[in-house]
């Protein structure tokens, strides 16, 4: 049901053996060349289910994503503040449904991925568990959790699987308002009172090394980067576009007069780049497994939100059903 999968008669299991070699060529011709990939053409059982691992997991990220920011909508400080959350709010969700689209033409359906997050197989940015607590929390998510989310975002634009690279292009143009308007949020604390000032100060140290732990686990340990990077999918390390985001996001504190929660953040001279302070990779592992402030929380949002929707699909469902029936009968 809802699959957009296609046929993919090259990855048919009864498909001539003979010719592996020659679509193997083409396959990897089409990457040394940075040709896109795309759904209809023969592709390694492996490039498959990495790409399906990582759009999904990204899907799920943007849909579980709106959680945080959801509960903010009816407590904005004012009218304007409002309307631009809720538009990025339904933006994430739009977000997720090309994911979930892009992944579904790989021959996995939206249902059995949507299932494997309900279930707790698949994972979702470690960033969505951590609580929202104040109106700041929304200034900081967007513009330091969507500005992450952007230097991640960008280099996969180019990625080799067609589906997604396009998916990508119109998600970043988004993810930019997102943190435009987050920093907008920053800059009317950081220029209020003491007290709003406190509240953003407050928010930044919640959120610092939450987001700094996004870009994944370090190179060294990173165990799908070589094979994915080889593969034209990811194009940049964790661990070079951690190194970005932080030396692109400091300037930005400065100019708020926020602090960055970290005593060994220094700029180095020799390297041309920050250099910051030990990240918690026990946290951060905790978090992946199951275990943050939220997981828990927000899975059974996820959860309740699907159960109350169910009467949508089967009322989709029911008409798409009449609908065949009466295009039929008027076609015999
Ligand atoms: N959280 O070998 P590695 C957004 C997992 S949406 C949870 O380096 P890879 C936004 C990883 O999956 C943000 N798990 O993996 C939305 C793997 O486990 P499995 C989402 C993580 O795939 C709404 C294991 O650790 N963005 O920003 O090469 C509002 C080993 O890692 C995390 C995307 O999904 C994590 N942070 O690299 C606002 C972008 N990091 O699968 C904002 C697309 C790692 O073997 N995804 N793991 O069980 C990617 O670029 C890559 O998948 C990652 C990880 C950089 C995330």
């Amino acid at each position: 049901m809802y699959t957009q999968a296609i046929d993919l008669p090259q990855n048919h299991p009864d498909s001539p053996v003979t010719h592996a070699t020659g679509r193997d060529l083409a396959f990897e011709a089409a990457i040394a060349d940075d040709r896109k990939v795309e759904p209809q053409d023969w592709m390694p059982e492996g490039y498959r289910k990495t790409l399906v691992r990582q759009i999904s997991q990204h899907a799920h990220s943007e849909v579980v994503g709106m959680l945080p920011e959801g509960n903010w909508v009816t407590r904005a400080p004012s009218l304007k503040r409002k309307a631009i959350l809720l538009a990025k709010v339904q933006d994430e969700g739009g977000h997720g449904l090309y994911l979930y689209s892009a992944a579904e033409t790989l021959g996995t359906s939206r249902a059995e991925m949507v299932d494997a997050l309900h279930a707790g197989k698949a994972k979702y940015s470690s960033i969505f568990n951590y609580p929202a607590l104040t109106w700041a929390d929304m200034g900081t998510i967007g513009w330091l959790v969507d500005g992450a989310a952007i230097m991640n975002q960008i280099p996969l634009c180019r990625c080799s699987y067609g589906p997604y690279a396009r998916a990508m292009i119109r998600i970043c143009k988004e993810e930019s308002f997102h943190q435009r308007q987050g920093y907008d949020i920053m800059l009317s604390l950081a220029r209020g009172t003491d007290a709003q000032k406190a509240m953003a100060q407050d928010a930044v140290n919640r959120w610092w090394w939450p987001v700094v732990m996004m870009f994944g686990p370090s190179d060294k340990d990173s165990v799908h980067s070589a094979q994915t990077m080889k593969w034209g999918i990811k194009r940049i390390s964790n661990d070079d576009l951690r190194q970005k985001f932080i030396d692109a996001t400091v300037p930005q504190a400065d100019l708020l007069g926020l602090t960055i929660p970290d005593p060994d953040l220094q700029w180095n001279p020799e390297r041309g780049h920050y250099d910051y302070g030990e990240i918690d990779w026990a946290e951060f592992w905790q978090v992946v497994n199951g275990d943050g402030p939220c997981n828990r929380e927000r899975l059974a949002a996820r959860v309740a939100a699907h159960d109350r929707g169910s009467w949508v699909r089967e009322a989709a469902t029911a008409h798409a059903r009449k609908a065949a029936i009466r295009e039929r009968r008027s076609a015999a």
